[in-house]
């Protein structure tokens, strides 16, 4: 049965670059797109930049441009970004958008209709030389457990205690450096701890996706049983929904001064997006999609990839939201870990803080890191660590020692000597490849995101391939008198197993397996009609080199280039 599937990742802000911690998640739901697709499913694929908030505001400011300017600059870089790491969002669109406006307007509203939004005032910091309220992390000051100077009005770094603002010592505004006071005003909340939306809540966090398919990872499950207090009273408190001018954001209706808070219109901005890329298509029922009844009709899905910083917004706050407000609930959260670098959080300090952009800039192959982290992806929530010599041994190892010289050892020999064109197959090993070859393993895996197995199940094969070549030694073949038949085939032979592994790693290496396509002048692969061998005489072009190995010197060159770029980075 074909599935109907809006994918999304979420949203980067609109005032940094790609790093490649990002790139773990966009990697992995790209990846998964691309094998639903190849299995014959429907799926749209949407992202955002997350525009909003005073963190925004204020880069704005400093850089002396309007917040508009800015978030439109850094739209570009971040799809570039993307689409140079083979990241191919049907649609890019931004959370400062007329269709986000009108759905959170629309969602809010439904809310408040639905008696879960609660008017009260609260007493916040407020800096009265810059003339606006605070985040916690614009108030600097004195640690009170440790007295640590200098740290952030949520937590310390040095001692890692976590408080309220107001018990720092000596706070101070990091915006204008004046001493904040406490000032009270009306903020917005939604009510959470109302009995309905708990009720909901442990529902949904505990139903499947699909038969058999979980919608939320074991990890995440656990968590949402301590948030929700499954075993005793629901612990959810109400969520502080609004902020105060001056703020980038949308004003809330019938609220002149008061903004929605940046976290309510994030996440409706898979649904704008969606709805700008279904206007420029012309073909697709968004109602279908979002729609809590249209949704349930049509079987439709919605699977949302996030990290797991951000588990909090997307299985509490955002279902709820939802739900009460007519839309459809997600399907399901793929939650992947952080990044480390070399056993280690990512530093700028070490020039581990590596940007996407630095990476493509040394040359390096996008597809490289997308093998990698795809190598290390089981499905689950694990940190995932990206250990830069490993790194080089894998690629240069798996790509380039055993998938990529399949092709370079037998295509010389067709263009040469057979005009380009293909022979009869070795049907004996073609068999046998068939026999080895786990297709349920394969597809489970991808389905799972565990594609760590999918790729040792393919390098398995490859092995297997290479042991044949190594067998039948098609360059001694090539030297005897007589061979020119045997040579044919264990060539055509060992290039049509090559064929069939480039479809399997063609989610993850989407470029390369269209250069392989190409090259063998073959229909896109996909997951259907598999062992179809090449047809006799079906004419090859030249084979250009695919795959270069990774020098540890342009890994060097790297980390230097992310050491040289630190910078003094403003408050965020
Ligand atoms: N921009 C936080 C982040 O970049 C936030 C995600 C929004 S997803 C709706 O991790
Ligand atoms: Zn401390």
């Amino acid at each position: 049965m074909s599935r109907k599937i809006l994918v999304t990742n979420a949203l980067p802000y609109a005032n940094g670059d790609i790093h490649l911690g990002h790139l773990v998640g966009y990697a992995q739901a790209d990846i998964w797109v691309r094998f639903q697709r190849m299995c014959g499913h429907t799926v749209h694929y949407v992202c955002a930049d997350d525009t909003h908030g005073t963190p925004i505001m204020l880069r704005a400011e400093a850089e002396g441009i309007r917040p508009e300017d800015l978030i439109n600059r850094v739209h570009g870089e971040h799809l570039r970004d993307f689409t140079d790491f083979g990241v191919v969002f049907d649609n890019y669109h931004s959370t400062h958008s007329p269709e986000n406006r009108a759905y959170a307007e629309d969602i809010y509203t439904r809310l408040k209709a639905a008696d879960l939004i609660d008017a009260r005032a609260i007493e916040q910091f407020y800096d009265p030389v810059r003339e606006m309220f605070l985040p916690d992390r614009f108030i600097r000051g004195e640690c009170p457990k440790c007295g640590a100077q200098d740290q952030y009005g949520d937590n310390c770094e040095a001692c890692g205690a976590a408080y309220a603002p107001t018990e720092l010592k000596n706070p101070r505004s990091a915006v204008s450096g004046a001493a904040p006071v406490l000032r009270a005003s009306e903020h917005y909340f939604f009510r959470l701890s109302d009995a309905r939306t708990a009720a909901f809540l442990r529902e949904w966090t505990t139903g499947e996706a699909r038969p058999g398919v979980r919608r939320l990872q074991p990890e995440a499950a656990n968590k949402m049983r301590e948030w929700l207090g499954f075993d005793g009273d629901n612990q959810l408190t109400d969520w502080d929904i609004s902020r105060d001018a001056p703020y980038f954001g949308f004003e809330i209706p019938d609220a002149p001064g008061k903004y929605f808070y940046v976290w309510l219109d994030a996440p409706i901005g898979y649904l704008a997006s969606f709805r700008n890329f279904a206007e420029k298509r012309g073909d697709i029922c968004v109602e279908d999609y979002i729609d809590a009844q249209k949704a349930a009709a049509c079987g439709t899905e919605m699977v949302h990839f996030i990290g797991k910083d951000i588990l909090y917004f997307h299985a509490l706050f955002w279902p709820a939201m939802l739900e009460f407000a007519g839309y459809r609930a997600p399907s399901q959260l793929c939650v992947n870990g952080f990044l480390t670098v070399n056993g280690a959080k990512m530093s700028k300090g070490r020039g581990t803080f590596i940007t996407a952009r630095s990476w493509l800039d040394q040359g390096l192959d996008p597809e490289a890191l997308r093998y990698y982290f795809a190598s290390k992806s089981n499905g689950s929530m694990e940190d995932l660590d990206l250990n830069l010599d490993d790194m080089i041994a894998r690629v240069n190892a798996d790509l380039v020692g055993k998938y990529v010289n399949l092709a370079s050892r037998c295509a010389g020999f067709i263009n040469k000597r057979f005009d380009g064109r293909l022979g009869v197959i070795d049907e004996a090993a073609a068999q046998a490849f068939v026999d080895a070859w786990n297709e349920h393993t394969l597809v489970e895996a991808f389905e799972a995101r565990d594609y760590g197995r999918a790729l040792r199940e393919t390098m398995r094969l490859a092995d297997l391939a290479n042991q044949y070549i190594n067998d039948k030694k098609p360059w001694e073949l090539a030297k005897q008198e007589g061979q020119e038949d045997a040579l044919h085939t264990v060539c055509s032979t060992a290039l049509t197993l090559f064929r069939d592994l480039t479809r399997a790693l063609k989610p993850v290496l989407p470029s390369l397996a269209g250069e392989v396509e190409r090259f063998l002048d073959i229909p896109p692969l996909d997951w259907r009609g598999l062992w179809q061998p090449l047809p006799v005489g079906h004419r090859i072009n030249p084979y250009n080199h695919l795959m270069t190995r990774i020098e540890r010197s342009r890994i060097d060159a790297l980390i230097e280039a992310n050491r040289a770029s630190l910078a003094p980075s403003p408050p965020v």
